[in-house]
């Protein structure tokens, strides 16, 4: 067998998420850190975060009490980092597409932890989902963000957009400018507002999740939840979901076939350790429902 985008562009890790040991071939979910900020245009620091989730992951309990078993007993593996090239984007991002894609040609789902939010273009392009479902407090619709950046946190759903792959829609939205409405707006954007979710709760989300096709990739921009449970983000925006109304709409997904997600934004230098474990505890449940049984 040849160098695979594997061999080149996946670092191993001293430490892994739950201290898991299985081999990533006898693995049916395979977790990938993607330790790249480098578009980051307030606070800097999420490129820690594949390390820090490690860390945290290893000190919570590992009981999933929907399912019965421990998260080490589910056939999920650690493969380690994704290789940046820090300053690069579109390089990173296509390092990230091969190996994700090498990983779903043996038959792996893959679940990616950012890192900045531009990791999404780059794992929904090597997963091929037919629907993407997007957790975030914002649009990332801007055309360019800062000035002349086409390419950036801020922008990567625009650029998805630009030519989408998939079926689209974001959930949770409560920060946003006039453009990036009128973007949503032009380009027929399905999305739910913060407001929306909170009064209608399943409702919502339940008619969305009725128009998309299997299978699905997952976003979770952890900034979709208030700051008090996750302060530690890139980009805080005041309100939010809390950490059990987020849970509660990923249980939602339990029974359709998820082939990849990932987590976004969790900054650990700016946090208290609350963002830390919420973004443990989403990539835990997220995990395990992406394996349960239809
Ligand atoms: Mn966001």
């Amino acid at each position: 067998m040849g160098v695979s985008a594997i061999d080149l562009y996946v670092l191993k890790t001293p430490y892994r998420f739950f201290e898991l040991e299985r081999d990533v071939d006898e693995a049916d979910l395979v977790l990938l850190g993607f330790p790249y900020d480098s578009t980051s245009s307030f606070r800097v620091g999420s490129r820690y975060a594949p390390q820090a989730l490690r860390a945290y992951s290893s000190a919570i309990e590992g009981y999933v009490w929907e399912l019965g078993i421990e998260i080490t007993e589910a056939k999920i593996a650690d493969a380690g980092d994704l290789v940046a090239v820090h300053g690069d984007t579109a390089a990173t991002l296509k390092r990230l597409r091969e190996v994700v894609r090498t990983f779903r040609s043996r038959g792996k789902k893959v679940g990616v932890v950012g890192g900045e939010h531009t990791l999404t273009l780059g794992s929904t392009s090597g997963c091929c989902p037919k629907s993407l479902i997007v957790f975030d407090a914002h649009l990332d619709l801007r055309d360019e963000y800062p000035y002349g950046q086409r390419l950036s946190h801020a922008t990567w759903l625009r650029r998805l957009l630009d030519d989408p792959p998939c079926a689209v829609a974001v959930v949770g939205v409560r920060a946003t400018s006039r453009e990036e409405l009128e973007n949503a707006k032009r380009l027929d954007l399905t999305f739910l507002t913060f407001k929306q979710v909170k009064e209608r709760r399943a409702g919502a989300f339940n008619d969305v999740l009725s128009t998309l096709s299997d299978p699905l990739y997952v976003s979770v921009d952890v900034d979709v939840l208030d700051p008090a449970y996750a302060p530690g983000v890139s980009t805080p925006e005041p309100l939010g979901l809390t950490l059990q109304e987020l849970i509660d709409e990923l249980w939602l997904l339990r029974g359709r076939e998820i082939s990849g997600f990932d987590i976004a934004e969790v900054c650990p230098p700016c946090d208290n350790g609350s963002a830390c474990v919420s973004a443990c505890k989403v990539l835990m449940d997220l995990s395990v429902i992406s394996l349960a049984e239809r």
